[in-house]
């Protein structure tokens, strides 16, 4: 442990992924003057559809605000200090558009979120192709504040908006035969520059066991902050599973596919012995290469303590019963 685990760790997975290959130094993007301290309420939120109000986002925001009232917390929201919108925004991993943390804010301009489709196959009823308006239009948007933990050792406090992934799971209607979700990315390496280079294999693939997707935690966002999400979170249709590392909560979906066997998974792919399947955060299980047992909140000053599941071992532990959580890292 010479180097802080989330200045060495894209650098050091490069390394690993694409031996001999020239590492430009990763800039980093420490705004730790800006810790937002705006109040949940101002966040708003409700349960109710969201309206749309064209054309006022900011030029930052790349796209339309949605617009809520205030509303009380809910029982799957952290009452931590919300990361604010710029430092979520400016600070990503999106490798896709490179691997620098500031590449996805830089180049997010070239993803065009619209129009976009959905494609729904495997073992569902009726295997379809849908258009995100029309899957977005099926369910109510809900805000979830939910803390979010790289797998580097960094972590913030996410506002999303979207709809939880098992009600989008039950109106797929699985066979009996469904045991895994997979998703996968956008594969287009003109919208995307980063897939012109081979540090990953793509597109990028993600997946769950079945029963971790019909969790009420398990979250398909489609908004961060009240804005419609930017390129650089995942527009417009990402993954949020906030009990894992975030490298689970795949970005900007076209595919979402129910399988039988457990799916391939990118980073699992591109280095085994470092990632798993199932990436629940665990503090005592240290990343081959660095400990886990302490993370940077972005916006902080210091190191807190990283909790099993994330925070969220009293929700989710259960899934994970008679499991050896060392062996299925
Ligand atoms: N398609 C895609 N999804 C992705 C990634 C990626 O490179 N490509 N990076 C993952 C990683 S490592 C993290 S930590 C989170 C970061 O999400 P954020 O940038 O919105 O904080 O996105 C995840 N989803
Ligand atoms: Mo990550």
């Amino acid at each position: 442990m010479s180097t802080p685990p989330d200045k060495k760790d894209p650098v050091a997975e490069r390394r690993i992924l694409t031996p001999g290959s020239n590492l430009n130094p990763r800039r980093e993007f420490l705004r730790t003057a800006a810790l937002f301290t705006g109040t949940v309420a101002a966040l708003g939120g409700g349960l109710e559809v969201l309206t749309r109000r064209p054309g006022a986002g900011s030029a930052e925001a790349q796209g339309t605000d949605f617009v809520r009232p205030a509303r009380p917390l809910g029982p799957y929201d952290t009452q931590e200090a919300v990361t604010s919108y710029q430092q979520a925004t400016t600070y990503n991993n999106f490798y896709e558009f490179g691997t620098d943390k500031s590449d996805p804010a830089r180049l997010a301009g070239s993803l065009k979120p619209r129009p976009w489709t959905v494609r729904i196959d495997g073992e569902v009823k009726k295997p379809q192709t849908v258009d995100i308006d029309t899957l977005q239009s099926w369910f109510p948007l809900e805000d979830r504040i939910y803390r979010m933990r790289c797998v580097e050792g960094w972590s913030m406090v996410m506002p999303w908006l979207g709809f939880p992934l098992a009600g989008l799971i039950r109106r797929l209607e699985p066979t009996g035969k469904a045991k895994y979700v997979q998703f996968t990315a956008l594969l287009d390496t003109k919208q995307f520059p980063g897939q012109r280079s081979n540090v990953l294999d793509w597109p990028y693939v993600e997946g769950l066991r079945l029963d971790e997707a019909l969790h009420p935690l398990a979250f398909m966002a489609v908004g961060l902050h009240g804005k419609v999400l930017p390129g650089q979170s995942g527009a417009p249709l990402r993954l949020v599973v906030p009990w894992k590392y975030g490298f689970k909560s795949i970005k900007s979906i076209v595919k979402i596919t129910l399988t039988e066997k457990q799916p391939q998974t990118t980073w699992a792919l591109a280095a085994p012995g470092e990632y798993g399947f199932y990436a629940n955060v665990n503090p005592a299980v240290p990343h081959p290469r660095w400990s886990q047992a302490t993370e940077r909140r972005i916006g902080e000053l210091g190191r807190r303590k990283t909790l099993p599941f994330n925070g969220y071992a009293d929700q989710v532990a259960g899934l994970y019963a008679g499991m050896d959580l060392r062996k299925f890292f």
